[in-house]
C-alpha cells in the first residue's frame, strides 16, 4: 500500500512547514523601512535574529544596501570594501549562520546620518543567546544574499496558517501511522 509513502510525505511536508514557520522575516527599520528617519538601534534591539531568518530592506531609489565586513568599517562608515551591495529597493538577505553582520546605505553621507544597522544572529535554539564575545572569524561571511525579489508576505496571518497546517499534517501522520 501507499500508506507508508503517505506518512513519509506527510512528515516531509511537516518538516518543510516547520522551517517556514520558525523562520522570520524582519522588515529592517520597522514601519519606516530602510530610511534615515528610522531608529535602527532601537529597532534591532527589539528583534531576535535566528539562523534562517531573513532581513527585508525596503527603500526608495535614493538609497541602497551595502554590507560591510567588520565592526571597524561599520564604525567608520567605510564602504570602500563592501561584502555585498544591493539596490533593488526591496532586498532580502538571508541570515544563514550565527554571527554579526553590518549593513549601511551606500548613498554619500547616509551612513553618517545613522543609516546603518548591526545584526547579531543567534543560534536560534530558544535559549536567549548572550553571544558573549565576537569570537572567531570576522573574516569572510561569504556574501550570500539573494538579491532576487522575494515573497512580499510577511504577515503573521500566513505564519498562523502555516502552524495550523503543521498541526493538521502531524495529526494525519499520526493517524496514518496507527493503521
Ligand atoms: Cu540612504
Amino acid at each position: 500500500m501507499g500508506c507508508k509513502k503517505m506518512i513519509l510525505l506527510a512528515l516531509l511536508l511537516a518538516t518543510l512547514i516547520t522551517k517556514e514557520v520558525l523562520a522570520t522575516q524582519h522588515n529592517v527599520g520597522g514601519s519606516q523601512g530602510w530610511d534615515p528617519s528610522s531608529d535602527f538601534d532601537s529597532w534591532s534591539s527589539g528583534q531576535t535574529f535566528k539562523v534562517g531568518d531573513q532581513l527585508v530592506f525596503k527603500y526608495t531609489s535614493m538609497h541602497s544596501v551595502v554590507e560591510l565586513s567588520d565592526e571597524s568599517a561599520y564604525k567608520k562608515c567605510d564602504i570602500s570594501t563592501p561584502l555585498n551591495s544591493l539596490s533593488t529597493g526591496k532586498d532580502v538577505v538571508k541570515l544563514d549562520k550565527p554571527g554579526t553582520r553590518y549593513f549601511t546605505c551606500g548613498t554619500l553621507g547616509h551612513c553618517d546620518q545613522g543609516m546603518k544597522v548591526k545584526i547579531t544572529v543567534g543560534n536560534g535554539n530558544g535559549s536567549s543567546s548572550t553571544a558573549s564575545s565576537p569570537s572567531s572569524s570576522s573574516s569572510s561571511p561569504s556574501s550570500s544574499s539573494s538579491s532576487t525579489s522575494p515573497p512580499s508576505t510577511t504577515s503573521s496571518a500566513s505564519q498562523y496558517f502555516a502552524s495550523l497546517m503543521l498541526i493538521v499534517t502531524l495529526s494525519f501522520a499520526t493517524i496514518f501511522s496507527l493503521f
